[in-house]
């Protein structure tokens, strides 16, 4: 069985559309698709604990975060449930998304399904960057744009 969800993200520059397809014999859901209209390199990519987009990026909340631990990276093993990494833009902005990921989850009462998706304007330093923020946000800088993570056709 596999279930099926999407995000549009948009702001006035950045645009992308993100499919998460979940293998729940793997356990694993992977994360695919392309954003464009980034600056070239890393970019901080979480999902945020709200699917509130009233007041912009901002109403999405912090990263999700149910266990309460530290901001950190994909593979750390306490990390928060939304932290993704970094997605990479080449030259002209553009970035292919393909992330498979052993925490998120489609279903349950940790689902994602319903929380925002986030691209942000600098890198996220997975924790380790000695930062103030490193430890909450990565120090991954502005929510470049945002979108709902919704249910989509199997
Ligand atoms: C950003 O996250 C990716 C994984 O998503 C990782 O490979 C990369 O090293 C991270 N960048 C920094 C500066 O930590
Ligand atoms: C994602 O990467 C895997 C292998 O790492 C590959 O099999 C798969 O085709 C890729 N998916 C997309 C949409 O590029
Ligand atoms: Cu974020
Ligand atoms: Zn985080």
């Amino acid at each position: 069985m596999s279930l099926l969800a999407k995000c549009v993200l948009v702001s006035d520059a950045v645009k992308g559309v993100i499919t998460f397809k979940q293998d729940t014999a793997k356990k694993t859901v992977t994360v695919t698709g392309s954003i464009s209209g980034l600056k070239p390199g890393q970019h901080g990519f979480h999902v945020h604990a709200f699917g509130d987009n009233s007041d912009g990026c901002t109403s999405a909340g912090p990263h999700y975060n149910p266990d309460n631990v530290d901001h950190a990276g994909p593979t750390d093993e306490k990390r928060h449930v939304g932290d993704l990494g970094n997605v990479t833009a080449d030259e002209n902005g553009c970035c292919n998304v393909n992330i498979t990921d052993s925490v998120i989850s489609l279903t349950g009462e940790r689902s994602i399904i319903g929380r925002t998706l986030v691209v942000h304007a600098d890198v996220d330093d997975l924790g380790k960057g000695g930062h103030e923020l490193s430890k909450t946000t990565g120090n991954a800088g502005g929510r470049l744009a945002c979108g709902v993570i919704g249910i989509a056709k199997e």
